[in-house]
């Protein structure tokens, strides 16, 4: 018997092998959230680990077509613990988070914004939380604590800061390459909804681009020949927090009105949502359900993130049964009406909470009786120093040169060079590290097997299924497999006085 097969277009959603790494999702006191749930990130798939091409690029708000919100908001409540997380591979967290070669600081900045879906993200209103640059007495940079951390960057938010909705912005800066002009900027935002009374705001804030430039002490820095305890951390200082005055500015958000889970949620896939398809009690209506499923299946696909459809792939599950049941005339339906298909999600422990670097996050302005702005002092330190145990886990630097950088899948708008020989480096003091590495990443094309008979047609025979319309149909079960070859990596074309280099990460 002939089994027909619906394949879906799955290239836009097929994970591939990515370069760099990428802010893919987060944590609200160690309780994932999703992966790409409300979550700006760049929505190729491909290139969605590239840094940020360019540091006057509105890319450094929110990462590439992050001037664009997705749907969902979380809730987080006041001092909440944030985790960002970074992967190579967006859709597979078990992959190394951050190539070793990465040197450089992070920082984790905040917006206030009126929607946390519609804010552009670009421009004024940023304020730093957190920023960690190079500790003299491990040896280690901030990236060296992230990828030692399971790709994890954990701080917390001052107790009291006022509520409503914020972007929340995680940065890496990687200088492997900033001595030759190629400062490499990875980030991404989280929409939040902060659950707080507080009153505190941002004495001063920045505008993103803008905080950063080129040639600057903190983007062209030489890790390689500078004494890297001399680094300054790029962008403002971790913004200093004082009430906010009773007069000024918009009145309080105090709860949240934009961004929820929608009701009746059955599976998530990034800020998708499946919803319960329509109840039947025969058999074109059983059908017709079926057909329902697939379809919002197909939006599933579509609309998944870099970080995959595992939840589009569950989602299929559902529909299966519905087919199923249509095959074996159970035609009450849908089977497990209502039942929410998403695991439950268990909070982890998300391991180094990074603490400032060089002060407290809060300053609470002086002569304040109110309660809040006493215990947004007194909780001012975030989390706990962090050298003692890295200091015990830094590496032998024998061990470094044995990880080859990643792959990265050459760039469409960066015309790889046809040999090395056509690569040429800035700095030629140290020779860098060929990165021979080629690559390959295999992804299933999604197949799906139907057996539907058209809606209201007569009962299904055997062999004698239908292809519902609207849906390209095969006449075999097909299982393709997307194989990406990447032959080297090469860095995305960064400034007009940059030609494309090889990624190259010295050792
Ligand atoms: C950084 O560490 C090195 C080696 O431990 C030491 O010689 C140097 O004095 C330190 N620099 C600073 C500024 O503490
Ligand atoms: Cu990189």
């Amino acid at each position: 018997m002939k089994t027909q097969s619906i394949l879906l277009a799955a290239l836009a959603s097929a994970p591939v092998a990515l370069a760099h790494t990428v802010f893919t999702d987060f944590y609200v006191d160690g309780m994932p959230q999703g992966d790409g749930v409300a979550m700006r990130m760049s929505p190729h798939a491909d290139t969605a680990g590239s840094p940020i091409a360019s540091l006057d690029s509105d890319d450094m708000a929110c990462n590439v077509e992050g001037t664009k919100g997705v749907s969902r908001v979380q809730s987080v409540s006041d001092g909440a613990l944030l985790t960002f997380e970074i992967r190579s591979w967006p859709d597979d967290p078990t992959k190394e988070r951050l190539d070793r070669g990465h040197k450089g600081p992070c920082a984790v900045y905040l917006k206030k914004v009126t929607s946390a879906i519609n804010d552009k993200g670009v421009g004024d209103g940023w304020f730093k939380l957190f920023d960690h640059g190079y500790n003299n007495a491990t040896d280690r940079w901030c990236t060296d604590e992230i990828i030692d951390n399971n790709g994890l960057l954990s701080v917390n938010l001052p107790k009291g800061l006022e509520g409503g909705y914020y972007l929340a912005r995680p940065e890496i800066l990687a200088l492997h390459a900033a001595n030759s002009g190629d400062p490499q900027f990875y980030t991404g935002c989280a929409q939040i909804f902060l659950e707080s009374s507080g009153s505190l705001v941002p004495e001063e804030t920045v505008s993103i681009p803008g905080y950063v430039e080129y040639n600057q002490p903190a983007t062209d820095f030489d890790i390689y020949n500078t004494d890297n305890s001399k680094y300054t951390v790029p962008g403002p200082s971790v913004a200093k927090l004082t009430a906010k005055s009773a007069t000024s500015g918009s009145a309080a958000q105090t709860s949240q009105t934009e961004g929820k889970k929608p009701d009746g949620c059955l599976v998530e896939n990034g800020n998708w949502c499946g919803l319960e398809v329509s109840s039947y009690s025969d058999e074109s209506g059983c059908w017709a359900s079926a057909e329902e499923c697939w379809t919002q299946g197909k939006v599933c696909w579509s609309s998944a993130p870099p970080t995959g459809g595992a939840g589009c792939e569950l989602w299929q599950t559902k529909c299966t049964g519905i087919q199923d049941a249509c095959n074996a005339k159970n035609f009450n339906g849908p089977p497990n009406k209502g039942k929410v298909l998403t695991p439950a999600k268990k909070a982890i422990d998300v391991g180094e909470i990074m603490a400032t670097v060089g002060g407290g996050v809060v300053d609470a302005p002086a002569p304040k009786t109110s309660a809040t702005s006493k215990e947004a002092a007194q909780t001012s330190t975030p989390a706990k120093a962090t050298s003692a145990a890295a200091a015990e886990e830094k590496e032998p630097s024998s061990s470094k040169a044995a990880t080859p950088a990643k792959t990265t899948p050459a760039e469409a708008a960066a015309p790889k060079p046809t040999s090395s020989a056509a690569d040429s480096y800035e700095t030629g003091t140290e020779p860098e590290k060929e990165d021979a590495t080629s690559a390959a990443s295999s992804a299933p094309v999604y197949t799906i097997t139907v057996k539907p008979s058209a809606p209201g047609a007569a009962p299904t025979q055997a062999g004698g299924q239908v292809c519902p319309k609207g849906w390209k149909c095969v006449t075999e079960t097909v299982v393709v497999t997307q194989t990406v070859y990447v032959t080297a990596a090469y860095d995305s074309y960064k400034r007009s006085n940059v030609r494309h280099r090889r990624h190259g990460h010295r050792q």
